[in-house]
């Protein structure tokens, strides 16, 4: 793995600009011992409730993120940026359009050397982010080291996301993932909403994110971030 900005992070929260949170919950969050926030979401995203959730995160000493995942949601400022890229589509538009039509418009822009793809691999059809990319979900465990392989060895990229937002994922395919990685930081999402959870994922994963139990159960987000400071 490579020394990159974002290379210590094991426990991330992502938090959605589109739902509401309580300064009193921020500062929970943001004190918790987490590593980082991501700010990111698959709909509702605008600049400005990006750049409000923004300004009031970067009053805490912990690094702050954006998932760039539309034109209006690209705000400046954040320490670092995101920019998925969704390999499990026959769409096109999701792996390279899209980020090349944003590049046409803030290319001489972008930060850089504190900008990252990643790879996102969807493994959960009913995910919003499926759904929007058409995501090819269902993919058994040879197709998945493929894909591992191509983002990891052919196209070098510097984070591979498993995702399955919204519900907890097959270990046993984090697991082949993480085996099968190399140069890549492996990233996890989805369904972490206790502290068990976030053990048996950050066994696997170089980094795990929270992010709907934050809006569900908040005493169980804050309860992951101990977990994973208990795993190596
Ligand atoms: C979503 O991977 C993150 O992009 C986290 O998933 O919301 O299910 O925790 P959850």
């Amino acid at each position: 793995m490579n020394n990159v900005w974002f290379s210590e992070w094991r426990h991330v929260f992502k938090l959605d600009p589109d739902k509401e949170i309580s300064d009193e919950m921020l500062d929970a969050l943001c004190t918790s011992g987490t590593d980082a926030i991501i700010v990111g979401g698959s709909s509702g995203i605008t600049f400005e409730n990006t750049v409000d959730l923004m300004s009031r995160i970067r009053r805490y000493e912990l690094d702050c993120a954006l998932e760039v995942t539309t034109m209006e949601g690209a705000v400046p400022g954040f320490d670092g940026y995101f920019v998925p890229l969704v390999l499990n589509t026959d769409r096109a538009e999701w792996i390279i359009g899209r980020q090349i039509e944003g590049l046409r418009e803030f290319g001489s822009f972008v930060p850089w050397e504190e900008t990252a793809a990643q790879g996102y691999i969807i493994l959960n059809e009913e995910a919003t982010a499926a759904k929007v990319t058409e995501a090819k979900a269902a993919l058994d465990e040879a197709e998945l080291i493929s894909y591992i392989q191509m983002a990891d060895r052919l196209m070098r990229l510097p984070v591979i996301y498993i995702e399955y937002s919204g519900r907890f994922g097959d270990m046993n395919l984090l697991k082949r993932a993480r085996d099968t990685v190399e140069h890549a930081q492996l990233f996890y999402g989805g369904g972490i909403d206790t502290a068990d959870r976030a053990r048996e994922a950050a066994a696997l994963a170089h980094t795990i994110v929270v992010g709907n139990v934050i809006y569900t159960d908040f005493a169980a987000a804050i309860s992951t971030v101990d977990a994973v400071r208990q795993t190596k």
